[in-house]
């Protein structure tokens, strides 16, 4: 399979309400698509970086220059442009887990289309369906906060996160807890503490939390471990983990007690595929996080979550939690889950009507 060329496209999304964590506010979603078209067939990616730096050192501006300048160059030189052969030359680039993610998905699902082979089929994925959670940002007070749960409690969400940050921990969990009673919950800092804060964030322990994600530093392993030690509720990396490495490290150092796998943050869907691995060799839970995805990123992660390690409902929602009009084929829930897409590839294409009304930009590189 040769790559003759690729489309990157930029579309802005419109999020039905605005998203806030403890390091900013999405009003709006920035997507980098990319369009890889092979000798065999086209595949499609969706990038997840955002538009600053909050979130890690990623942002899509430079996404997109890093594709352009660094990832293809050597992908044309290939003999052939799968997605196993780009890994070694991709390590050659240092950093840019969510670029290398985005290039190597589109050749994953331009690869997988020309087999006649289902993303979900490739993974090793079980499930027919996904137990699916959402992602609750940051309110102004409480009484919203209680709105925005119940609205997707009565949607049929099997699980609510909690975004927290210093000064909206203790109260908005307990105010939740008192009003939902028996739900699966958990909390999302983001590395909003520090492990000074341990006795507060202690003080969530009586709420029976599923896990509390990322609450220090991403670098800060031994933090975490010492934390780990300090409350009951289970600690779960999402920034931290980078690699399969890092997960085995984070694991054996007693930094995490259960993984959140984000394929942008790792580099692609193989090594996502190998976190989930080694998480299970160690009777680690892992789960699907989201970056706030569009209907094409979804629908990989959608397959992801299929894979039998994946015991924990993911932030995997549907469309309209995030779109009023998604690019694809919405994704709707039924009975709390979502349906994996079952053609080949990552089994959904973009609605060329609904592509061209949020394109702000389209660059072709011929190859
Ligand atoms: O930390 O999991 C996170 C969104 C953007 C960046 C980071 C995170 C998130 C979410 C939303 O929590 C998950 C989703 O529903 O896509
Ligand atoms: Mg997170």
């Amino acid at each position: 399979m040769r790559l003759k060329g690729v489309e990157l496209r930029r579309i802005r999304m419109p999020l039905v309400a605005p998203f806030r964590t403890s390091f900013g506010t999405e009003h709006e979603r920035d997507v980098l698509l990319v369009r890889a078209v092979t000798t065999e067939a086209e595949g499609w990616a969706e990038c997840v970086a955002m538009s600053e730096p909050g979130y890690s050192a990623e942002y899509v501006d430079g996404a997109a220059e890093v594709i352009r300048r660094f990832l293809l160059p050597p992908v044309v030189a290939l003999p052939s442009a799968d997605p196993h052969s780009v890994e070694p030359v991709f390590a050659a680039v240092k950093g840019h887990p969510m670029a290398k993610a985005a290039l190597q998905t589109a050749l994953l699902d331009a690869w997988l289309r020309a087999a006649g082979m289902p993303l979900v089929s490739f993974l090793g994925g079980v499930r027919a369906t996904v137990a699916t959670g959402v992602s609750v940002g940051i309110m102004d007070s409480i009484p919203e906060l209680l709105d925005a749960v119940a609205g997707y409690v009565a949607a049929g969400y099997s699980r609510i996160k909690l975004k927290i940050e210093p000064g909206w921990e203790v109260e908005p969990v307990r105010a939740v807890r008192e009003r939902f009673g028996d739900i699966l919950l958990q909390v999302d800092a983001n590395c909003a503490f520090t492990l000074a804060d341990a006795p507060l964030l202690a003080r969530l322990d009586p709420f029976d939390l599923l896990l509390i994600e990322q609450p220090l530093p991403e670098d800060d392993i031994r933090g975490h471990a010492a934390l780990a030690r300090r409350m009951r509720t289970p600690v779960c990396l999402d920034e931290s983990i980078t690699s399969a490495r890092a997960a085995v490290d984070a694991i054996a150092l007693g930094a995490a007690a259960i993984v959140n796998v984000k394929p942008g943050r790792v580099g692609g869907y193989l090594e996502a595929r190998r976190i989930h691995d080694v998480c299970v060799a160690n009777g680690v839970p892992v789960w699907v996080g989201g970056m706030l995805e569009t209907g094409i990123g979804r629908a990989a992660n959608v397959a992801l979550a299929a894979m039998p390690g994946f015991v924990l409902p993911g932030d995997i929602s549907a469309s309209r939690r995030y779109y009023a009009r998604d690019i694809t084929e919405p994704f709707v829930l039924v009975d709390g889950h979502i349906r994996v897409p079952s053609g080949p590839g990552i089994g959904v294409l973009p609605d060329q009507a609904a592509l061209a009304e949020v394109t702000t930009r389209t660059e072709w590189i011929p190859l």
